[in-house]
């Protein structure tokens, strides 16, 4: 058995999140801890609010709440959005817990040992009109290396480069708007990762089986221009982690806090001691999973995340872990995404486009958004959400293909045997076929979920449910029936058991209507067909079931025009 350990980016508390974050990170992490667990592995899947830093304190002024009231609320309103979709965290932490300030305090003070960070008296921008530093996201303007004019003060989104504040062309305030700024004198820590670019260089080197984008991301930063540069690490903000040397007080840094982006990924490692705290575990529970001396080195750790992550999760984080001298554990693979972008455009928080995932669960059920999503997910490339795609996919993936196998199946055993798997018959060569037909296809599945290869996966699953239909079209039990009714008895076997086996292959993409196909068999038998013709025999002739309920159902032009029209513009 071996031991995965699955990290999801953990996102801002600044609102809800629409689709587009949805499948950058938390949902394909998702799926594939799903697919683990079925596989037998012992799975620790983790993700977290992010709180701290310029998006909470900015979300909480403008929702009129003290930020840690907003962030406490906030973080149960993802919470049960997470819930909603089915996502099946071990633990849904939050980057502001105690754990997490405990850990940074002691990477920054270990970091300190190690002769890796430098004090820095700076220059930073100040806000005559807002009377105070303007740090990161407080200050927009244009991206020096692209040009885009929404470039925020850590990052420009549009080419990913890390940003300091004062590189920005044009700044203005983003709380105020005013371009009425002044460069003060302030004292800030650095990270030096440039003292570290060897050991990143060869770590990177090291990680073969990564895909092209993550690596060339990391790569760019590593090389180009003047290579990797040194990272401010503090912050003049109120709301964060307290700048401090492990318990000690950091002279000069009173009143300051750490960096959003410091403290975000240790909040992966403070996450499985939340994990641990709150199930009562004690700190070998978490140890095993993060640390190489202490069990760690057998764990797969495996990360997920949007490309605009992919510089702080393969030269920051590692820079913090490897500088630190402490024996933690470093990614073995990390899966990165690009864009999904709405209906012609961008998704925009700020401009409320797109579909919010409040909004996708009052209208449909989880299931349709998952396989939607992760059938199309950027990966590639980015893609694009629209509501005729969508449609599409739904209807004839889900409704026509997977449905209406199940109700067909279900609806003629029950009219003419009965409520139970029939007996009689045998399974001949049109079975024995799709056995074959099957495997094949079963083994070429793993190997894509295995290699996390999302859109394969989802082409062949969709065929291994096409797979089923073709069968029972061709082998058609109710004109068998007629003639030879204990070959019917047979197929119809097969077709029950198929329902059973659909469910478990099923279940990391659609876990609801997974449970759904498996209460209709009345079994809870999710064991993986290692064996294709045995788990075609796992339901006996005389196993009670039930025809489920209308498993998914179609989106007519009308449910389409009506959401296209109401989410194209602002959201209320
Ligand atoms: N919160 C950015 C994002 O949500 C950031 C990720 C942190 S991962 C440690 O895309
Ligand atoms: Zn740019």
């Amino acid at each position: 058995m071996t031991r995965v350990l699955i990290t999801s980016a953990i996102p801002y508390i600044n609102g809800i999140k629409h689709l587009g974050n949805l499948i950058g990170s938390q949902l394909p992490a998702d799926l594939y801890a799903r697919y683990n667990r079925g596989r037998g592995n012992e799975v620790l899947f983790l993700c977290a609010t992010d709180e701290h830093g310029t998006p909470a304190e900015l979300a909480a002024a403008k929702a009129g709440k003290p930020v840690a009231e907003y962030c406490a609320e906030m973080h149960e309103v993802q919470a049960g959005l997470a819930k909603g979709f089915g996502l099946s965290f071990d633990h849904f932490g939050r980057s502001s817990s105690p754990q997490n300030h405990h850990l940074t305090q002691h990477f920054a003070g270990r970091l300190a040992e190690a002769g890796l960070i430098r004090e820095v008296s700076e220059k930073q921008v100040y806000s005559n009109a807002d009377g105070r530093f303007l740090p990161d996201r407080y200050i927009e303007g244009t991206c020096p290396n692209c040009g885009y004019d929404k470039a925020r003060g850590d990052q420009c989104e549009n080419c990913t480069k890390q940003l300091d504040p004062t590189d920005l062309i044009e700044p203005r305030s983003a709380i105020s708007g005013s371009t009425d700024l002044e460069v003060r004198e302030t004292k800030h820590l650095y990270l030096r990762q440039s003292a570290l670019k060897d050991d990143l260089d060869a770590w990177i080197d090291s990680k073969s089986d990564w895909p092209v984008l993550t690596t060339s991301i990391a790569k760019k930063w590593l090389h180009d221009g003047d290579g990797l540069q040194d990272r401010g690490i503090t912050r003049d903000l109120d709301w964060g982690i307290p700048v401090k040397k492990g318990s000690d007080d950091w002279p000069g840094m009173e009143g300051k806090v750490f960096y959003v982006w410091f403290d975000a990924p240790i909040e992966y490692i403070a996450c499985a001691v939340e994990w641990a705290d709150a199930n009562d575990l004690g700190d070998a529970a978490w140890q095993r999973w993060w640390r190489t001396d202490k069990g760690a080195e057998d764990v797969r750790y495996v990360q997920f995340m949007g490309k605009d992550n992919v510089p702080f999760h393969t030269l920051s984080f590692p820079a913090t872990i490897l500088g630190s001298g402490e024996p933690w554990k470093l990614v073995d693979h990390l899966k990165s995404f690009n864009y999904l972008n709405y209906d012609g455009g961008q998704f925009s928080t700020s401009q409320g486009r797109g579909v919010f995932q409040d909004q996708a669960l009052d209208i449909l059920p989880a299931d349709y958004w998952r396989w939607w999503l992760l059938s199309h997910v950027p990966e590639s490339s980015d893609s694009e959400f629209t509501w005729g795609n969508f449609q599409q996919s739904v209807n004839k993936d889900l409704a026509d293909v997977l449905g209406n196998f199940v109700s067909r199946i279900t609806k003629f055993c029950r009219s003419k045997f009965g409520e139970a798997v029939p007996e009689g018959g045998s399974y001949g060569p049109q079975e024995d076929a799709l056995i074959a037909d099957l495997t094949t296809r079963i083994r070429a599945y793993e190997g894509h979920m295995d290699a996390m290869e999302i859109r394969k996966a989802a082409g062949e699953l969709r065929a291994i449910w096409v797979a089923g239909n073709e069968y029972l079209q061709s082998a058609a039990p109710w004109s068998s029936f007629k003639t030879d009714p204990d070959q019917a008895a047979a197929q119809v076997r097969l077709g029950l058991n198929l329902i059973r086996l659909y469910a478990v292959l099923s279940a990391p993409f659609i876990p609801f209507a997974s449970d759904a196909m498996l209460a209709a068999m009345q079994s809870d038998d999710r064991s993986w067909p290692e064996d294709v013709a045995a788990a075609l025999g796992a339901l006996p002739a005389g196993h009670g079931f039930t025809v489920p309920d209308v498993l998914f159902a179609k989106i007519t032009d009308a449910d389409r025009e009506e959401w296209q029209a109401r989410f194209s513009g602002s959201r209320s």
